[in-house]
């Protein structure tokens, strides 16, 4: 007969804490906010609940962590990049709210709003960013909660648009405001990033509501919270600035 038990708060507290000691201190500081009893049973396939098999968790567990690790810290700090038939379908769409709730923006009277440590604080229509000479990327999402996916993303490398606008490149941080209420923030040297892009496609097409329309910042190196949908405000500040999931404990770097 199988075994059935309810792990307790406390239980659930040193499983979380014993997971931690499996990592080294740098991977640690990577993933210990994002730590909780859900997201440890999500990412490694386990129901703690059901089969307390702690030791089997952690190992999986630590595996996971391992295969994050090498994606987000690769030698010369770029991410890998893949190929078209590695890309997965369906991709999947993740937000703090549901399918239902996707922000419905308007392109025709969308203007980019930018603020703080810039030349340039003039707004952008969608046919201004469209006309920009534009990249691609097939990279590798990684969210958090224990899963990942390979997408396609086109559009303006962050750094030319930085350069463009003036940006004052000594600032610490650049700051994201969206239509959905959330936010996110990084560092100046995430911002200049080669493979960071201000991304206006997605799968060859203009980027769909759910991914993010009408546009986001896909930053390869670093995990899918800090990749803000639905940016309507970029600020150029030294006024450390936080983000949604950051202020709940997340860890502000998330990634390399
Ligand atoms: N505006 C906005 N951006 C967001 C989020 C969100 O809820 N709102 N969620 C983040 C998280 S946690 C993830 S995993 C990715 C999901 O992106 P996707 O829907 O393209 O998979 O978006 C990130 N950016
Ligand atoms: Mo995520």
């Amino acid at each position: 007969m199988k075994k059935t038990r309810i792990l307790s708060d406390s239980d659930a507290h040193y499983l979380v804490k014993d997971a931690e000691k499996l990592l080294s201190p740098d991977r640690r500081r990577l993933l210990r906010q994002g730590l909780t009893l859900g997201g440890i049973m999500m990412l490694t396939g386990c129901d703690i609940s059901d089969n307390a098999d702690v030791e089997n968790v952690l190992s999986r567990m630590s595996r996971f962590n391992d295969r994050v690790q090498g994606f987000l810290f690769s030698d010369r700090n770029l991410a890998p990049e893949y190929t078209a038939a590695e890309i997965t379908r369906p991709f999947p769409f993740n937000a703090f709210y549901g399918p239902a709730d996707i922000p419905q923006v308007d392109g025709r009277d969308y203007r980019l709003e930018i603020r703080g440590l810039v030349r340039d604080t003039r707004r952008w229509s969608l046919p201004e960013l469209y006309r920009m000479q534009q990249v691609s990327q097939i990279t590798r999402h990684i969210c958090v909660e224990g899963w990942s996916a390979i997408g396609k993303w086109g559009g303006v490398p962050f750094r030319h648009f930085l350069t463009l606008i003036g940006a004052d490149m000594r600032a610490k941080y650049v700051s994201f405001r969206c239509a959905d209420e959330y936010y996110t923030s990084i560092d100046m040297a995430t911002a200049l990033h080669p493979q960071t892009l201000l991304a206006l496609t997605w799968d060859n097409q203009i980027l769909p509501p759910e991914y993010g329309y009408p546009m986001k910042l896909r930053i390869p190196t670093k995990l899918g919270y800090k990749n803000p949908k639905h940016i309507q405000v970029i600020e150029i500040t030294n006024r450390f600035p936080g983000g949604y999931w950051e202020d709940q404990g997340y860890n502000w770097f998330g990634g390399s």
